[in-house]
């Protein structure tokens, strides 16, 4: 609740300018409860207006884009993408092709990018975009053609040292190598304007596998502290199976962990062995198949169908949840079924996996709750390590980028606590210390640029 009355009208001028926005007003409100705390003990924010300033996004672009199905016929989508803040570097974040995406998905995940750029500690500002355009079900030729006309209206808002976009939900290799085909046919010059680009022409190695990863040494890392404890003989509950749930399964296993549950928009499986990361990599980034085609090839694992009645990943027991499929996936009742079941921690690889609801109640009971603007900011992070590889025309190892993304992890986390103490916060409450944190940093930046 906010109690704070220059927040408070703050967040009515917010909610009065952004109506019917449900997403984007979640995360502010999310952003701003924290928030309280460095608004009474920092009279400057109020007296800068840092907080409206914060709030508003310097450019938001909404554009359509027309391209041709294989019957020839003619298909239009809505392209957005929005320019949040450059206070502390360029432009920087995903793109989203969803048929669920809007203005509402794509602000607020701009506005939860903030946050975590900055925690990153690298020069990145805060960006966002996508198109309600669904992959699934397309051949490669429309999404390539999709992809075309999109980056052939985008080309102009971006550039290696003003906005680099990269992949997020339903935008992975195949459509970053569409897209960066197009900008260099467009601009003809050959930079990183875009990350997660295939490794023949600029891609990091280990970006693949950073979001997953970086999930993993902040989830160990807190353990650590808080608990003296690791993944070791834990058992761990993943939703998604997608890019962050892949790799967050393989870093989790490796770390000792076991990963029974993965699941998809259909459904989800139960494997009480532990899942078979070669069968899930197969499945999702080979055949882009069905989980449910899991339950087929893996003996032992048994598969749930998402309906009313039916129950949920989050009613699986389990030491650590890692919910790494999409907004407001993990509810109330979700919360309470983890905390009666003794769970542990509940790090986000997705962006706003847990509604406000949910997040409030982990944490009142005791649970490690690690928000994904900074337990997921391992991907971000590694596409600044592929940014600043394309600036000096150099490719690093795997195991050094690798190394590098765990110390980012790592130095996230011990941010987040030294925050938390300073303000003397519960140590489990990683929500509140990552916004203030986050925000400390883009605010004394804003406040030395002067009124831009
Ligand atoms: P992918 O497209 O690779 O996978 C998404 C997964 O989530 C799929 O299993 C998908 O199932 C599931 N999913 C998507 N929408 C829904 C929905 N409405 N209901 C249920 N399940 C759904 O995306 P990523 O793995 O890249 O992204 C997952 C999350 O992680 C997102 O919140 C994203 O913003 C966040 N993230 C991603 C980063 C990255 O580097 N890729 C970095 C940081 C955060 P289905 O196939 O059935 O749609
Ligand atoms: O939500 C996210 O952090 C991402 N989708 C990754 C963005 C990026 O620029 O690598």
């Amino acid at each position: 609740m906010i109690t704070n009355a220059y927040v408070k009208k703050v967040f009515e001028d917010f909610c009065k300018k952004n109506p019917n926005e449900p997403e984007y007003t979640q995360a502010c409100q999310e952003i701003l409860e924290s928030l309280e705390l460095a608004v009474e003990k920092h009279p400057s924010i109020e007296k800068n207006h840092l907080l409206e300033r914060f709030l508003e996004p310097e450019r938001f672009v909404q554009f359509r884009v027309t391209w041709l199905d294989d019957n020839n016929q003619i298909q239009v989508n809505r392209g957005y993408r929005v320019q949040y803040s450059s206070a502390i570097g360029p432009y920087k974040g995903g793109l989203r092709f969803h048929p669920s995406v809007n203005a509402s998905i794509i602000k607020f995940l701009g506005l939860e990018h903030s946050l975590k750029n900055s925690l990153t500690t690298l020069p990145m500002g805060r960006g966002k975009g996508g198109s309600d355009f669904d992959p699934k079900g397309n051949s490669d030729t429309e999404i390539m053609k999709f992809c075309q006309s999109f980056m052939t209206e985008l080309y102009r808002h971006i550039g290696p040292d003003t906005d680099v976009p990269a992949g997020d939900i339903g935008v992975g290799g195949r459509e970053v190598g569409f897209l960066f085909g197009q900008y260099k046919r467009i601009r003809d010059e050959y930079t990183g304007v875009l990350t997660g680009k295939g490794l023949e022409f600029g891609g990091s190695l280990a970006r693949t596998e950073a979001t997953g990863y970086g999930l993993c040494y902040f989830t160990n890392a807190a353990l650590k502290t808080l608990k003296n404890d690791s993944f070791a003989g834990k058992t761990v509950v993943v939703s998604g199976s997608g890019n962050v749930a892949i790799y967050a399964t393989q870093k989790a296993q490796q770390l000792g962990g076991k990963v029974v549950t993965v699941s998809d928009s259909n459904g989800w499986i139960y494997d009480p062995n532990g899942i078979d990361v070669a069968v899930l990599k197969q499945l999702k980034e080979v055949e882009r198949a069905r989980i449910s085609e899991y339950a087929k090839r893996v003996p032992g694992s048994v598969y749930t169908e998402t309906k009313a009645g039916n129950p949920t990943v989050w009613t699986t027991k389990c030491d650590i949840a890692l919910p790494c499929a999409t907004q407001n996936e993990l509810k109330i009742d979700d919360a309470k079924a983890l905390v009666a079941n003794g769970v542990t921690a509940v790090c986000e690889g997705a962006n706003m996996p847990c509604t406000l609801e949910a997040a409030h109640y982990l944490i009142d009971n005791g649970v490690i709750y690690g928000p994904g603007k900074a337990a997921n900011a391992g991907g971000v992070a590694t596409s600044g390590l592929e940014m600043c590889q394309n600036s000096m025309r150099l490719s690093w190892s795997f195991d050094e980028v690798d190394s590098k993304l765990k110390d980012i992890m790592e130095n996230i986390y011990e941010n987040i606590y030294t925050t938390q103490k300073k303000y003397d916060l519960k140590s489990n409450d990683l929500l509140t210390g990552a916004n203030i944190a986050g925000f400390e940093k883009i605010a004394n930046a804003m406040k030395a640029q002067g009124l831009v």
